[in-house]
């Protein structure tokens, strides 16, 4: 039954990472709703069963998008959004759940080549597009179940206002690294050497006062 067949195709065949899967996201969403509805799930469907080599007629494609959606479509609204889909389309693993992540403070310089590596994939040194998507994705995933396109979008933003130095709306190595580290230290929990943040900039005035 083809229903199964794509069902042991996730388990089998997971991605190589977040930023394929971003790729594969991108392709389907065809109107760039941030969704994939029915008729994008279906030419998805019809690419998969494609690519080995099987054909199946339109009606049971659309018996096929139907099923899929009834499995995935935890929230009922008829469409997939991003962690919706990252359900039925997995990737190999999440390398920011790796344990060096975990209120890593010993993060070496090999450590973040290699996690740089991992989301660079066209090897241009420095992540954009799909790539910081993808690293997006990973990230977003650590801090909650459920996501959609919009959520990654505004974390994009945060993250390129706090971290893009250069403002050239990519992460590159030296940017990554202040990424990790200070992700590194936030998943720590609070706990040694907190730093404060007391009320800056309140009152500069005083400042030139004390200095005798
Ligand atoms: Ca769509
Ligand atoms: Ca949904
Ligand atoms: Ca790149
Ligand atoms: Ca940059």
């Amino acid at each position: 039954m083809e229903e199964n067949f794509l069902l042991l195709f996730r388990r089998e065949h997971p991605l190589e990472s977040s930023v394929e899967f971003m790729k594969t996201w991108r392709k389907y969403d065809e109107d760039h709703s941030g969704y994939i509805e029915a008729d994008e799930l279906k030419h998805f469907l019809k690419d998969l069963l494609k690519s080995f080599e099987r054909t199946v007629s339109e009606e049971q494609l659309i018996t096929y998008a139907d099923t899929m959606l009834q499995l995935f479509d935890r929230n009922k609204d008829g469409k997939l959004q991003l962690s919706e889909m990252a359900k039925l389309l997995p990737v190999k693993e999440n390398f920011l759940l790796r344990p060096i992540f975990k209120g890593a403070k010993q993060l070496t310089p090999e450590d973040i080549n290699r996690v740089f590596s991992l989301y660079d994939r066209d090897g241009n040194k420095s992540i954009e597009d799909e790539e910081l998507h993808g690293f997006l994705k990973d990230l977003m995933e650590l801090v909650q179940e459920d996501y959609d396109a919009d959520d990654i979008e505004e974390f994009k933003d945060i993250l390129l206002r706090e971290c893009d130095i250069n403002h050239d709306g990519r992460i590159d190595k030296d940017e990554l690294s202040m990424v990790l580290v200070s992700f590194a230290k936030a998943s720590q929990g609070p706990g040694e050497e907190t730093e404060g943040e007391e009320q800056a900039g309140e009152g500069a005035g005083h400042a030139d006062a004390a200095k005798e």
